[in-house]
């Protein structure tokens, strides 16, 4: 298994005019992250649109993303799901394709039990015999896993770490605390020098995709001890994630990175398009922020 940490990119799903899969752009989008110096990748989570896709498109996804990657970079298959079945059914497909890692959210919307949601994962390591990192995000999936709950999860040696998509840095400090050697990835990329702060090991999130520099330098004043630095580049990020977030993060991504020549394409309904002028105003706004 590769290492994994660092600027992970929670890579978007682009679609065509017709609203497929644009399996062009998506290649395009992956060396387009490559050539930023991202250390992996993230593929099928929130930001993928994993959840407004079939089945049959999120495979295609893991498999275009990981041949095309190949061994550059670390890939972990985000494989959450509200099934067992079908968490495990994605799993295996991941483990197939030689992905170095899966990762699931909480099975959400029935309100499961604990002991329910903790046999879930169980169920996934069991099934695919890959290394897992759980995936924490209580704000989009409705549930909070107690800082008991991850720590059992954590206790198993095939669970390897968090993807932690929280504001709750104490909660952070103490997993990383009690397990050093498990990998703490922070979620919230407008906190990413405080999630450094305390503890993670580096990141995955959707604006990493169009900014990974910024993060990357993050991390690199961190190692330097450079607060004073962090502050300045984080603040460069926050304001363009504070317009981002007008727009919502992934239908305004794809603007964004339409204006690096990818073609993204809009965001699968329920989100709404935006109109070419929303997408000016906020690639106007922004843009120059990213390019500094
Ligand atoms: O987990 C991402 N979360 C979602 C990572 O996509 C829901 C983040 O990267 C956020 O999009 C980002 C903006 O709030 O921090």
């Amino acid at each position: 298994m590769k290492k994994i940490g660092g600027v992970i990119p929670a890579i978007f799903t682009p679609f065509a005019k017709d609203g497929s899969v644009n399996t062009e752009q998506l290649i395009k989008l992956t060396e387009f992250n490559l050539a930023q110096g991202v250390s992996g990748f993230y593929v099928n989570g929130s930001s993928g649109e994993a959840f407004l896709l079939t089945d049959e498109e999120r495979r295609h996804v893991y498999k275009t993303v990981k041949e095309t990657v190949g061994d550059r970079a670390s890939c972990i298959a985000h494989v959450g799901c509200i099934s067992t079945a079908q968490a495990i059914g994605f799993a295996k497909y991941a483990a197939e394709l030689k992905y170095d890692a899966v990762s699931a959210v909480a099975p959400f919307y029935y309100k499961f039990s604990a002991k329910e949601i903790m046999k879930y994962y169980f169920d996934i390591v069991d099934a695919c015999g890959m290394p897992l990192l759980i995936y924490n995000i209580p704000a989009l999936s409705g549930v909070e896993l107690s800082f008991d709950d991850i720590c059992t999860l954590l206790k198993d040696e095939r669970v390897i770490g968090v993807k932690y998509t929280a504001s709750d840095f104490f909660k952070m400090q103490r997993i990383k605390n009690a397990f050093p050697d498990k990998v703490m990835l922070n979620g919230y990329d407008e906190m990413f020098a405080c999630g450094m702060i305390s503890g993670a090991d580096g990141g995955i999130g959707s604006t990493y995709n169009f900014m990974a520099a910024k993060y990357i330098r993050i991390m690199e004043l961190f190692a330097k001890k450079d607060i004073e630095g962090m502050q300045a580049v984080q603040n460069e990020a926050n304001i363009v994630i504070a317009e981002l977030l007008k727009y919502g993060v992934m239908p305004g991504s794809k603007a964004i990175l339409d204006t690096f020549g990818l073609d993204m394409g809009d965001s699968r309904p329920p989100f709404s398009a935006l109109t070419c002028e929303q997408k000016k105003t906020l690639t106007d706004a922004v843009v120059p922020m990213i390019k500094k």
